[in-house]
């Protein structure tokens, strides 16, 4: 396997409006991230991706963007942006920008332009279709409900978003239009940027027909309509060609609508397009047909199995990615782990997943204290349009029958603002995230779970990620080493072998509140090595949300394999 430094890097994600406040207006900023770069470098983290800072009006919280050349005027300057990279290199922390080149916003001049007349030069930047039956074009539902078309009084015909109406779909194809976009990237790469998170990167190739699809299953028409349209890997080589070829830095896709068995397309190194994707099986496990607010069950199994198969799917010339939360879904903890009754230990359980899997690893702000889910009571508490959107969907349809409180509960269990409540910085005001009152509410567990609290003690899920990303950094098995998952009792007991020459490291990992005596999965030669537990050297047993890190010689490694298949 050919080695890469992004391979070998942890990344971590920022979502900048809710980080840290350094001018006391309640929005996180760039200065807030200038503070806190000691921070990033201590625990340990090689690349900061950043969600979106350039100027927008914020419908999304800076996915829908207005100027692709400004940084947004909450978040400070472009001098402030210069600095903060500067001070990430410094630190030898690279920096990867979101880049959102599916949609601007309905604010962006292009869009301003297009939609003055049918023959503007700028109407094509943009995806404009007549109506039909006095009706929109077709039945394609918008991700945060409702049509994806919108009807323009002035010119009479409807444009697609397949987000919110004031995140219009760009016409990918447009030679000019793509120009465009590859000129404003290459700004962003000669000023140092270290590569770009790639916003719906499957969704720019559009098919043109437009023809009415089964919108039954939400996830299936992902898939099977709005992503991996018949260009998309012709964009992808072109853009590759004219940019990202030309600068050594890194691209990952937000792979939503990509299934295992056609990845290798886009993350093939040999197919020149990008270097990896983030996946979505285990992100949407939780979702029903008709998305987040429709949760079905899970199992442990189905979990494990989501990356037993990536892990298939992304052979020797592919790279794939890690990650178990971001700003669009809930809190790690509440969600896979047992935030209620095994805090620490599920938390500190699923960051040795995330660093022991085979992929570069992605860590999410707040995860390393253990942030958890909010309790809102209040729809005013919230703050994501697909909230609002799917709030007054559902009134719609359901009429009288509409529990708003049964709706706020489930926002509070599977939403994105869970995700997005402010950085909690220490126990005082606000939680040191600002001097006045937030964007959001601070999430009221903020006095117990802080960064201030754990940063001193030796046994807290902050000082247990640093130890983490120490041990992973000192062998590169966890990088290159081959890999096997085994599932040992089902639904509860898992293990991770990486392999490399003679050398194997064995992961046992314990997702459940029993205990297992796990001799039956030792060799005589395994040694501990690591775990979430101090008492790990009583080391033939796991506890609940017991990860425990062996190594063992190759022999006796085959023979456990053997005795585990048998
Ligand atoms: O969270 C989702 C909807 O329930 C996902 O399907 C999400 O919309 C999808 O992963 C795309 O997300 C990205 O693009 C969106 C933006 O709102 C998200 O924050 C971003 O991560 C549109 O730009
Ligand atoms: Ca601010």
């Amino acid at each position: 396997m050919k080695r890469n430094w992004w391979k070998e890097s942890v990344i971590y994600q920022i979502y900048p409006r809710s980080f840290k406040d350094s001018n006391g207006d309640g929005i996180g900023d760039l200065r807030g991230i200038i503070e806190k770069t000691d921070y990033l470098k201590d625990l340990g983290v090689d690349i900061l991706w950043l969600s979106p800072i350039y100027q927008s009006p914020n419908d999304d919280n800076g996915y829908d963007i207005s100027d692709y050349y400004q940084i947004m005027t909450e978040f400070g300057t472009m001098a402030d942006f210069d600095e903060l990279l500067a001070e990430l290199h410094k630190r030898e922390i690279k920096l990867v920008m979101d880049l959102v080149v599916n949609h601007s916003s309905d604010e962006h001049e292009w869009f301003q332009k297009s939609k003055t007349s049918k023959d503007n030069p700028y109407r094509d930047y943009y995806i404009w279709r007549k109506g039909k039956n006095g009706g929109p074009p077709n039945n394609w539902k918008s991700f945060f409900g409702g049509s994806v078309w919108e009807y323009d009084e002035e010119t009479e015909e409807y444009y697609l978003h397949l987000f919110t109406r004031k995140q219009p779909d760009l016409n990918w194809e447009n030679e000019k239009l793509r120009q465009e976009i590859y000129a404003m990237m290459r700004f962003w790469l000669d000023k140092g940027v270290d590569g770009f998170r790639m916003d719906v990167i499957p969704l720019l190739s559009k098919r043109l027909e437009f023809a009415d699809g089964d919108m039954s299953d939400f996830g299936k028409a992902v898939e099977k309509i709005y992503a991996n349209g018949p260009r998309i890997h012709e964009f992808l080589q072109e853009m590759h060609r004219e940019v990202l070829g030309k600068y050594d830095v890194v691209s990952i896709g937000e792979g939503v609508g990509v299934p295992p068995e056609t990845a290798e397309l886009y993350v093939g190194d040999y197919r020149k397009e990008i270097n990896m994707i983030y996946h979505f099986g285990h992100m949407f496990i939780d979702h029903g047909e008709k998305g987040r607010m429709d949760p079905k069950n899970w199992t442990r199994s189905g979990f494990v199995d989501v990356f037993k198969s990536w892990d298939r799917a992304l052979k020797a010339n592919s790279w794939g990615t890690i990650y178990l939360g971001n700003h669009d879904f809930p809190r790690l903890v509440s969600r896979f782990g047992d935030a209620e009754n095994y805090w620490y230990e599920s938390a500190t359980l699923l960051a040795t997943l995330i660093c022991i899997l085979r992929g570069t690893p992605t860590l999410y702000q707040g995860d390393e204290i253990g942030m958890r889910n909010v309790s809102f009571k209040q729809a005013s508490q919230f703050r994501d349009v697909e909230f609002f959107n799917t709030y007054k969907e559902q009134k719609a349809i359901q009429g009288d029958k509409f529990d708003e409180n049964k709706f706020i509960e489930i926002a509070c269990e599977f939403g994105r603002d869970n995700a997005r409540t402010p950085m909690q910085w220490d126990s005082s005001v606000n939680a040191g995230f600002s001097k006045v009152q937030p964007w959001i509410d601070v999430n009221s567990n903020f006095s117990e779970i802080n960064v201030a609290n754990q940063e001193n003690s030796p046994v807290s899920i902050l000082s247990f990620y640093k130890k983490l990303l120490k041990f992973r950094k000192e062998d590169l098995i966890w990088v290159y080493g081959e890999q096997e998952i085994f599932e040992l009792i089902e639904n509860q007991l898992y293990a991770v072998a990486r392999i490399q020459g003679s050398v194997v490291k064995w992961v046992i990992l314990n997702f459940s509140n029993s205990e297992f005596e796990i001799d039956l999965w030792l060799a005589d030669d395994s040694e501990i090595q690591f775990s979430n537990y101090q008492s790990a050297n009583e080391n033939k047993h796991l506890g609940p949300w017991q990860v425990s890190i062996f190594a063992m010689s190759l022999e006796s490694y085959i023979s456990l394999k053997n005795s585990i298949l048998n």
